[in-house]
């Protein structure tokens, strides 16, 4: 298997609910390695940025205000089958549908706040790492 990156964004509903340490750790105990993170507010079009994929979407708009309704944690992860083993470790995207024991089940309320991103491609993992972070500052090893 091969070593990929995935961009994780813990959302404002986790940073508001007090979460980003049991995230984290749960993250952490998966077996995969912090390379950058930030705690940043972004504005409604670095959201919409973002996020520009979705733009024809019906809820792009609501989706778009939420992620820029509070500081939000990126953070860059690295593993092997980083994206497909985060995507398993977050749930389904409606918690009410995510399996049991996973974050969106444990923490989050709606599909529109639920709690943490996940990149769904190896080439996105690459394109929405550097949306938050330049290359210099990923940590290359630990
Ligand atoms: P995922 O984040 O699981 O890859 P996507 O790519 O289908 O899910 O959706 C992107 C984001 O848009 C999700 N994280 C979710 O918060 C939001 N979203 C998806 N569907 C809806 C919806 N029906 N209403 C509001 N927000 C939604």
């Amino acid at each position: 298997m091969a070593l990929e990156r995935t961009l994780a964004i813990l959302k404002p509903d986790c940073v508001r609910k007090n979460l980003i340490g049991e995230v984290i750790k749960r993250i952490q105990d998966a077996g995969f390695t912090i390379r950058a993170m930030k705690l940043v507010r972004l504005s409604k079009s670095e959201a919409e940025g973002f996020y520009a994929v979705h733009k024809d979407r019906p809820f792009f708009g609501e989706l778009t205000t939420f992620m820029s309704s509070g500081p939000c944690v990126p953070i860059v992860l690295e593993k092997e089958n980083a994206i497909a083993d985060y995507r398993t470790l977050i749930g389904a995207t409606n918690p009410a549908e995510a399996a049991d024991g996973t974050i969106r089940k444990l923490f989050a309320d709606s599909v529109g706040e639920n709690i943490a991103h996940g990149s769904d491609s190896v080439e996105n993992g690459l394109i929405e790492s550097a949306y938050f972070f330049p290359e210099h500052v990923v940590v290359a090893n630990s």
